[in-house]
């Protein structure tokens, strides 16, 4: 497994669970100075992303790019994959679609959290459904040209009533068409969702594609309550080699925040 660690470019977000905040060099620098393996980056959208800053920063600091997060679709541009309006259902897959090239560019997924949306109004719940496989399956696409997968990360009750828990996640892409998009495993919500957050991963095996590294607090691991030994030994079991990207809030400071995820990392990972 790999370590990650979370740099929000995105002021609205602000409050949100991230790591650090507004200076994609300083993240790196100081990413690179504990020992991360990778940034996961969460931009306002893909115009505002300054590729060669960010290829200098990973070249130089010797880091890989973990992911991109399309969040800001929703949290600036008020955009969702499963929007009644099909203008913004296009917008929303426009936007997406765009970070799938920048993030495709450094062979990194793009994540789908709450692009997502919610179920309400008047049509029904399994519509809403057929709009986001039906995203998924226009997007993937564009992902696997760039030989990287597409990841949808399930949120939990007070985000939305779609993809809550694990089994919605697999449920979902076991109905696509396209066979690369993976689940992004987030353990602050599966915290909420799951009756035991180690089966869930059992239970998910290959389709785990990536995992929000975060306490029940949502605060980096070991500064909240999860009983994290049995969830490393669940994903060793699965054999999942990808990221524990820190998607954690910055307490008591960022760095104090991304100095206990690498020993916690350090900590589960050790065999
Ligand atoms: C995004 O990765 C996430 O976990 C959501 O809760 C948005 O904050
Ligand atoms: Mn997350």
């Amino acid at each position: 497994m790999r370590s990650a660690v979370t740099i929000s470019l995105v002021a609205e977000a602000s409050g949100g669970p991230f790591v650090f905040w507004h200076d994609l060099e300083a993240g790196c620098v100081q990413a690179a100075e504990l020992g991360f393996e990778a940034v996961e980056v969460f931009p306002r959208s893909a115009s505002e992303v300054d590729v060669n800053l960010l290829r200098s920063c990973l070249d130089r600091h010797n880091l890989k790019l973990a992911a991109i997060g399309t969040g800001a679709g929703w949290v600036v541009r008020k955009l969702r994959l499963t929007d009644h309006d099909e203008t913004v259902r296009k917008q929303a897959r426009h936007f997406i679609s765009e970070i799938i090239d920048v993030a495709g560019q450094f062979g990194a997924p793009a994540i789908i959290g709450s692009m997502q949306g919610r179920a309400e109004g008047t049509f029904s719940h399994e519509q809403h459904l057929v709009w986001l496989a039906e995203a998924l399956d226009e997007l993937a696409p564009r992902a696997a040209n760039h030989g990287t997968t597409l990841l949808i990360e399930p949120l939990n009750r007070y985000e939305t009533n779609l993809i809550r828990t694990t089994a919605d996640g697999v449920k979902l892409i076991s109905s696509l068409k396209a066979k690369n998009v993976k689940l992004l495993s987030d353990l602050f919500h599966m915290n909420i969702e799951e009756v035991d957050i180690a089966a869930a991963f059992r239970e998910a095996g290959s389709h785990v594609g990536h995992v929000h590294f975060a306490d029940s607090n949502r605060q980096a691991i070991g500064f909240g309550h999860t009983n994290v030994p049995p969830i490393m030994e669940a994903l060793r079991s699965i054999g999942y080699e990808g990221y524990l990207s820190a998607e954690v809030l910055p307490l008591p400071d960022s760095f104090a925040a991304a100095k206990q995820t690498i020993e916690s990392f350090r900590r589960g990972t050790e065999i």
